[in-house]
């Protein structure tokens, strides 16, 4: 991973997260939100108690694919069948697989649809548009329902202090507005999909209210 962020990589990381079969691979899923954690990380100190969270998650994911049993960890589809078939899920309440993958990865796939609605707005906003704003709106719409009040406050105080339109659009180190805007075109189906092959399967398996 470079020291720069580029919204190009992310894309390509996602594009390279989808097999024929359209399976997940996890590799590149966790790249996917390395990347996004660098981004964060370049706008400032507010945002850490943010980034320490989604680090430690992909921490707790990346020990999986490389761990002894990593040859179930290559997609989110191998991943699931290997832990529910081995009971190795909190289905209901917290107990004794407070970390498994199924649980950990359902986090950063609910912060996934929270980047979708964001990067849309983004898409289509205009030169008034406040980040702050889309950024509070999409969050209201996904990830908030899954966090309790005081975190929601927390992160209303975070998005006071996110820069402003034009300094995203140069951070993703795209080009100039238009080429940020196709490229975000671009990027946004493929997110969407890898969001929605990870939701159906989550669905099927009952696990989107994992504890
Ligand atoms: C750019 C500004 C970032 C705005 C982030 C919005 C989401 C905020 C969520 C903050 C929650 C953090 C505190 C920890 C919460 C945990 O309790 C919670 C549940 O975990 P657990 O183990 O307690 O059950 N964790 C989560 O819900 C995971 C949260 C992940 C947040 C992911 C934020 C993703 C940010 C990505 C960078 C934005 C890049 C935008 C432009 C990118 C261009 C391609």
């Amino acid at each position: 991973m470079a020291d720069t962020f580029s919204l190009q990589r992310v894309l390509e990381t996602f594009r390279s997260s989808l097999s024929e079969k359209k399976e997940v691979y996890m590799k590149y899923y966790i790249a996917g939100w390395q990347e996004l954690v660098a981004f964060m990380n370049s706008l400032g100190n507010v945002f850490s108690f943010i980034s320490k969270d989604v680090v430690s998650k992909i921490q707790i994911l990346e020990n999986f694919l490389l761990g002894e049993n990593r040859s179930h960890y290559v997609t989110i589809q191998s991943m699931v069948k290997y832990e529910l078939e081995n009971d190795l899920v909190d289905l209901t309440k917290r107990g004794s697989h407070p970390e498994s993958g199924c649980r950990t990865l359902l986090r950063l796939h609910r912060a996934l649809r929270w980047l979708e609605l964001f990067l849309e707005r983004l898409r289509t906003s205009t030169e008034d548009s406040k980040t702050s704003v889309m950024c509070s709106d999409a969050y209201n719409e996904s990830l908030a329902q899954h966090h309790p009040w005081l975190i929601r406050k927390a992160v209303g105080v975070a998005f006071c202090a996110l820069p402003g339109r034009d300094t995203f659009f140069d951070v993703m180190n795209a080009g100039d507005h238009m080429q940020v805007v196709a490229l975000l075109g671009e990027s946004l189906p493929l997110i969407a999909e890898v969001y929605q092959i990870t939701e159906d399967l989550y669905a099927k398996n009952t696990l989107l209210e994992l504890p």
